[in-house]
């Protein structure tokens, strides 16, 4: 079992933190401890604490979902003193082995409400961060707006003392924190969204205001909610890759994680309460992340929906299948050079053709074995985020439309869950209910261009695009992805 016991005898080439536990702070309180938190944010902090005069920074780490898998995974933790390894391996296979120490604590939400506020409450945090996923912000992409209705959020403001969600906990956290007279913190959107600090400022300035209109002014005043972008290939662990990491490395460790070598955190410097060194730790501040974002989600996460549909329905499991596949590289290529590229403004300094070249080989790393599923998981909300930029101005501009609605219909088509070969698999969509469903499986190709994901243009003329869509999934149920490819 990894634990601080073991730490003094690691097995050989495993890097274990390079400063002592005991003296590391609470300084930061994260939720969502996903695996690419870890693999991310508490990386950069590890490196961070290894730094004189930054051992406030330690992390908390807060988990929201109960239940058996949740209470499980905080046993884990605790059994582990919160330690796990980060195997880092490069497209080449190489691999490097670390175990991680940021993160101090983790409190399963459900289990302790009042542990958790507390701790939010408490002067020594200083920072909120979170990774929540892009849905996870209830936010209505055609009017911007905080969806206040979402029946979460509504059952927090009944019940705003014992809350449930973010929204809940954070805003009550810095509700005791100004009764108190205490500083608020930072709050840190991780996740990819188009301007995610000030997506993220919309939805706990509305959710506060819908409590009381002076807390919302207060937390408008004081609570900063920096942007990022941030970028690191980071795989789910299933047990058999658990074990596999775990043969290599010599370590018994129950949440191992993988990822790819690559990894980049560009922030604003806006932090009301403090922050880490971070950019003695690889962390790049800028002025504007708006431009790193836009190149971040429409190149990567976008064409990874694209290789990820697309690749399904032709039988792939693996990202590096795809861009081992001639076709899929050619359409990749020609969605990044002709429909993302010419429609960013790249912040100076950033070479958008090596970005794109990058892509392919970080794409073609086979060691991540990143999942087809995974990449492709709520894809509704993915869609809304990583497309509606590149439709919304390929529709204005009148620009050739065919790889994207290629790519709508394959997304359709993939919801299905059949590939070419007759072969099942379960798309993982958290968000689509049993009638949106039906909608995909409609004998009329038409029906799920009502799906909410294409939300984010529903207010242009889309004849053309709409048409665009129906004929490309018929022509892909007709003769298959690769015949049916716009060149
Ligand atoms: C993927 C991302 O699931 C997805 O949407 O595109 O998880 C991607 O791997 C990360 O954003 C890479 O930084």
């Amino acid at each position: 079992m990894l634990n601080e016991t073991i730490l003094h005898h690691l097995p050989a080439g495993v890097q274990g933190p390079r400063y002592r536990r005991a003296e590391v702070g609470r300084g930061i309180v994260h939720f969502g401890v996903g695996n690419f938190f870890r693999a991310h944010e508490a990386w950069y902090v590890d490196r961070c604490l290894a730094l004189p005069g930054q051992s406030a920074w330690g992390i908390v780490g807060v988990g929201l979902n109960g239940g058996s898998r949740g209470e499980a995974k905080a046993r884990e933790f605790q059994q582990q003193d919160c330690l796990y390894s980060l195997t880092e391996v490069t497209a080449d296979g190489a691999r490097t082995v670390s175990v991680i120490g940021a993160l101090r604590e983790y409190l399963l939400a459900p289990a302790d409400p009042e542990a958790v506020l507390r701790r939010l409450a408490d002067p020594e945090t200083r920072i909120v961060s979170m990774t929540i996923t892009e849905g996870g912000y209830h936010i209505d992409e055609e009017t911007g707006l905080f969806r206040l209705d979402a029946p979460a959020v509504r059952a927090d403001l009944d019940n705003p003392r014992r809350p449930t969600t973010v929204f809940g906990y954070v805003v009550e956290g810095l509700r005791r924190r100004r009764e108190a007279g205490i500083a608020p913190f930072t709050v840190l959107s991780c996740d990819n969204l188009r301007s995610n600090g000030h997506v993220a400022h919309t939805a706990f300035v509305s959710y506060a205001r819908a409590l009381d209109e002076g807390l919302a002014a207060w937390i408008d005043a004081n609570v900063t909610f920096p942007c990022s972008m941030v970028d690191r290939i980071t795989p789910g662990v299933d047990t058999p890759t658990r074990n596999a990491l775990n043969e290599a490395s010599g370590l018994d460790d129950d949440l191992p994680v993988l990822a790819e070598d690559f990894s980049q955190w560009v922030l604003e410097d806006n932090f009301c309460n403090g922050r880490p060194a971070l950019e003695e730790a690889g962390v790049e501040f800028v002025e504007d992340v708006a431009g790193y974002e836009q190149v971040k989600v429409r190149m990567l996460n976008a064409s990874h929906v694209l290789l990820g549909a697309m690749g399904l329905l032709l039988g792939y499991r693996y990202a590096h299948e795809t861009v081992e596949d001639a076709d899929l590289v050619r359409f990749a290529n020609a969605y990044w050079t002709q429909d993302a590229m010419p429609q960013i403004d790249a912040p100076a300094g950033v070479d958008l053709d090596a970005y794109r070249r990058r892509l392919l080989s970080r794409f073609s790393n086979r060691a991540v074995a990143d999942t087809l599923l995974r990449i492709c998981s709520d894809g509704a909300s993915k869609v809304r985020v990583f497309w509606t930029d590149t439709v919304r101005r390929s529709l204005t501009s009148g620009h050739d439309l065919q790889r994207i609605a290629f790519g709508i219909a394959a997304y359709m088509e993939m919801l299905r869950g059949q590939d070419e070969r007759g072969e099942g698999y379960t798309p993982i969509e958290p968000t689509l209910d049993a009638d949106e469903m039906a909608l995909v499986n409609a004998s009329d190709p038409a029906a799920a261009l009502a799906l909410p994901a294409f939300d984010g243009w529903r207010d242009m003329d889309t004849t053309e695009l709409d048409a665009a869509v129906v004929a490309a999934r018929r022509a892909i149920r007709e003769r298959g992805v690769r015949a049916s490819l716009p060149t």
